[in-house]
Formats: structure tokens, sequence, C-alpha cells
């Protein structure tokens, strides 16, 4: 996803379910925990049915976000 320097990314639930995001990815079906520098924090951010913010991003920069409960779900916001 992309987000403009400077502003927050919005997480839009389609279907009702928990979520739980992180900085950081899944690697191989394991939770890799990393806040790249320049990353906005994501610490237990619980998305169920209603929009998120999440930031701003005020850094340029490629940075991951994982989804703690759903192996394998994986965020990349690319920053510029
Ligand atoms: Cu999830």
């Amino acid at each position: 996803m992309n987000v403009a320097k400077g502003s927050k990314l919005q997480i839009v639930p389609v279907v009702n379910s928990l979520h739980i995001l992180d900085n950081g990815s899944w690697i191989n079906g394991n939770q890799v925990p990393m806040t790249e520098a320049g990353a906005a924090t994501v610490n237990n951010v619980q998305v169920t049915s209603s929009t998120i913010s999440i930031g701003p991003f005020t850094t340029a920069g490629t940075y991951h976000i994982f989804c703690t409960v759903h192996p394998n779900m994986n965020l990349t916001v690319i920053v510029k």
C-alpha cells in the first residue's frame, strides 16, 4: 500500500473479524517482529469492524506490518 509522507494508513475491514497488527513480518511461517527506523509504531493494534488509522508515517521508506493472529498475513507500506 502506498501512503503519502506525513499521512496515516487507513485500514477498512470488509468483514467482521479480529486482526491484531504489529510492526514486523511473517517469514516462512514465523513471526518476526521488527520496527524499521522511521516506521510508525504499530503495537497490538486491534482491527475488528471499524476503520482504524495507523501513523502518521513521517519518513519515506518501506515498512512491514503483520497480523499476529493470521499466519502469513503481511502488509507492506510504502511511504513516499
Ligand atoms: Cu488478521
